[in-house]
């Protein structure tokens, strides 16, 4: 069956030194060829060698539309294993589109989003995870997350999952065959042999699953929000990290209104920070507004900022505070101690102890002290003090992560039922159930509404 022939912009639609237009598909060489010239005229794309770039002209008819290099790449041996050529023109918008355009008047369709990487999935080049790993590698915002992304898309994820599902199907078909002959094959002594195999894989599942939630804060940032009331300091601690005065500083409580978020990266972990509006009661309208805003985005944080001015009483205000926040990961600054302390250490002990989750730092934004204590504090609270970026496989996809678990749970079944002396078609539902789970990560066994949704992410001409 012909598949249809798909083309997109693949560079960033913006003026820049070169444009590439991408196209994939059976009919990718025999339309390029209907709008391309050589300089001789002679030459035709039909008949030249694969992999080999050409010199010459792309035409709209009579027009002409740009000087070009094309690339003819003969399937199998491409992004997408489909017949591939790729134009590259100038840079322009202008002659990226009508170039494209040209493209499509000739017989090809544009592609969806990511759907040339659909393609390498569905051709079965690539498996679902090394997809995923692609559109990471892309949106990548620091080294940690380029590197897992590499990683992934080298095969860690997939090998460590096709591994465990090897091993879970071999003890299926053990399963199967013995109760299908049970003359020749006996399952005597078995229930040890699987509960070994049962534990090891939970064990390595479980191993995974716990790199999921640092790889996710790893890879995306950790989700940070400046609380407290106002005019204690928030905004400058957000200068004073970010490096920029970003926020605007003065002396008036309630200053800050609307939130403003940051990304910062400290020692190696990124943080997205937000600065809010001081909370407290108040009448002011817009005020108000800001000062919920800041209540949702502490709902939402993986950490919690609350800045207290060392040189005021605690009130009301604070106490409200503190009730939001009790039960988040929290970093207490005790600020502007290069002030007259007025707020003793045993009152912010009192004030705070309901909270679980809980470092006390005394700062002041104005002198910068404390701030280098911070970022270790953040370290030690998120990574147990050590980020190891080396080899070891980091989980950063939600999708996988629910998949683990799952497949972690089915585990646990197995090695319930074997500890109950369950008869084994027991083992094997539980077993499939595990086999099946793993498979969704690497784009086994999902449907395919979760492929176009992961495919919808990717820009255009992916
Ligand atoms: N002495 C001293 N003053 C500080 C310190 N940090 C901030 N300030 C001053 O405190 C005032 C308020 O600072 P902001 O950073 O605007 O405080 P905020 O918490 O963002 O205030 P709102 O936006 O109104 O909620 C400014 O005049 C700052 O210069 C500090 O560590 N020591
Ligand atoms: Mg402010």
């Amino acid at each position: 069956m012909r598949t249809d022939t798909i083309a997109a912009i693949a560079t960033a639609v913006s003026d820049s030194g070169i444009g590439i237009i991408r196209v994939s598909g059976d009919g990718a060489i025999e339309n390029i060829d209907k709008i391309y010239r050589s300089k001789s005229e002679k030459k035709r794309l039909t008949d030249v060698r694969s992999h080999t770039i050409h010199y010459g002209f792309i035409y709209d008819g009579e027009e002409l539309i740009d000087e070009v290099m094309v690339l003819v790449m003969k399937a199998p041996n491409t992004y997408t294993k489909e017949d591939t050529v790729e134009i590259d023109c100038h840079g322009g918008i202008l002659v990226m589109r009508k170039i494209l355009e040209t493209v499509i008047k000739n017989g090809c369709r544009l592609a969806e989003a990511g759907e040339f990487t659909k393609r390498a999935f569905l051709n079965g080049r690539i498996d679902l995870s090394k997809a995923e790993a692609i559109m990471d590698l892309i949106h990548s915002k620091n080294e940690f997350a380029l590197k897992a992304s590499v990683q992934q898309l080298k095969g860690s994820v997939s090998d460590k999952v096709k591994s465990l599902r090897g091993d879970i199907l071999y003890e299926i078909a053990f399963i199967e065959s013995a109760l299908d002959d049970p003359e020749h094959i006996s399952l005597d002594g078995y229930c040890e042999k699987l509960e070994q195999m049962a534990l090891s894989v939970k064990k390595d599942l479980g191993k995974l699953i716990d790199t999921a939630d640092n790889g996710k804060l790893l890879k995306d940032g950790i989700h940070t929000v400046i609380v407290g009331k106002p005019n204690v300091g928030k905004s400058s601690l957000l200068n004073l990290i970010v490096g920029e005065e970003k926020a605007i500083v003065t002396s008036v409580a309630g200053t800050t209104r609307d939130a403003l978020e940051e990304y910062v990266k400290l020692n190696g972990i990124g943080l997205n920070i937000i600065d809010t509006a001081g909370i407290r009661d108040t009448k002011d309208e817009v005020e108000r507004i800001g000062v919920e805003r800041a209540r949702t985005y502490a709902n939402n944080a993986d950490l919690i900022i609350y800045v207290v001015d060392a040189s005021r009483k605690l009130d009301e205000n604070d106490r409200e505070i503190v009730k939001l926040i009790s039960d988040k990961k929290v970093i207490v600054l005790l600020n502007k101690t290069d002030l007259d302390q007025v707020v003793s250490d045993s009152e912010l002990m009192t004030l705070v102890s309901e909270i679980n989750h809980l470092r006390i730092i005394k700062t002041s934004t104005k002198e910068n002290i404390g701030i280098d204590e911070f970022e270790n504090v953040i370290k030690e609270m998120f990574f147990g003090g050590s980020i190891v970026v080396n080899d070891e496989i980091y989980i950063t996809s939600e999708r996988h992560k629910e998949a683990l678990l799952e497949a972690y749970e089915s585990m646990d079944l197995v090695l319930k039922s074997l500890a109950d002396d369950m008869p084994e078609d027991f083992y094997s539902i539980d077993l499939m159930s595990a086999y099946a789970a793993l498979g969704r990560i690497i784009g086994e066994e999902v449907g395919e509404d979760v492929v176009n949704e992961i495919f919808s992410k990717f820009c255009m001409g992916k």
